[in-house]
């Protein structure tokens, strides 16, 4: 058993605001274990649709363990942390950075590894950032203003890189059905290029901004998941989710890896400190390390 001090950032996926690096210390016991290593059904899977599902990922401790943790962070309804501005509608989401706890090491090292395996280049995954989200229930009232759907989008417009070949690793910390507003990802979408991020499609699905794109790339249809089930997405890869219909918050620990050679593009972001960088210059080493090495 490890002791964690969990970490208070603020509040924003992928926004405008810059991390709150000002460590808050939650004392946490837990364990956390390692994910499994992907399959090569599971990297086929993910070349060809862009997209895997990732079944029992990590065990039933570690999930637990991280689902104290969410809970520690926001409360039992995945609502009690301080109200934000400069989110997003469709997340309740509260940073990480388990970079930093030696605790995480052995479950973001073995995500690393994942990570570089699924992008099949000669180079290693880079540590981008790591969040607990919770999707909150869109038939009660809440302080948090985060129970819409996620529109369907693309990450990599969002991300603060030269390049495409990161990824997204979506862990359910709890059981998830597709009335809780689970993940849904287009097949084949990463095949298409930059189509444009949630901000610019201003409440519309890529689907609607795109009217072919839904026939070109079929949808997965809303998975289910097991507490422990992951899956990842490529950066280029479609998904979004429908309205959290159950009654309770819906709750994943997401973590987002990058080519180490990624370079930062001089955009405005909350996922890293740009004061030490150079645009189009390699990100720091400390900040964002290369995990798949760890
Ligand atoms: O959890 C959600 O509703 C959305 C997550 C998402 O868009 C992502 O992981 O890229």
């Amino acid at each position: 058993m490890a002791s964690i001090p969990a970490l208070c950032r603020a509040s924003c996926y992928g926004g405008a605001c810059r991390p709150d690096r000002r460590v808050v210390i939650v004392n946490v016991i837990a364990t956390l274990g390692r994910s499994r290593p992907v399959t090569e059904a599971e990297v086929a899977h993910y070349r060809d649709h862009g997209w895997a599902k990732l079944d029992r990922f990590v065990d039933q401790q570690t999930v637990a363990s991280l689902l104290a943790l969410a809970r520690q962070k926001m409360g039992d309804d995945a609502d009690s942390n301080p109200v934000r501005t400069g989110g997003v509608d469709f997340l309740n989401n509260e940073w990480v950075s388990g970079i930093g706890e030696p605790a995480f090491a052995p479950l973001i090292a073995s995500i690393g590894r994942n990570a570089k395996a699924l992008m099949r280049r000669d180079v290693g995954a880079r540590y981008l950032m790591d969040s607990f989200v919770a999707k909150l229930p869109a038939g009660k009232a809440a302080r948090h203003e985060t129970n819409a759907r996620t529109d369907i989008h693309q990450d990599l417009s969002t991300w603060p890189l030269d390049r495409t070949g990161g990824m997204s690793f979506w862990l359910a910390l709890s059981d998830a059905a597709p009335e809780s507003g689970t993940m849904e990802f287009l097949s084949g979408s990463h095949r298409m290029g930059p189509l444009g991020g949630y901000i610019t499609h201003k409440g519309r699905n890529l689907t609607e901004v795109y009217p072919d794109l839904a026939a070109q790339c079929p949808s997965s249809g809303y998975l289910s998941y097991k507490a422990g089930d992951a899956t990842v997405h490529s950066d280029l890869c479609a998904h979004g989710t429908g309205l959290n219909l159950s009654d309770d918050p819906r709750w994943a620990y997401i973590i987002g890896c990058v080519p180490a050679d990624a370079c930062w593009n001089g955009a405005t972001t909350s996922f890293f400190r740009t004061e030490k960088l150079t645009q189009y210059g390699p990100l720091d080493d400390e900040d964002s390390p290369v995990i798949s090495e760890f």
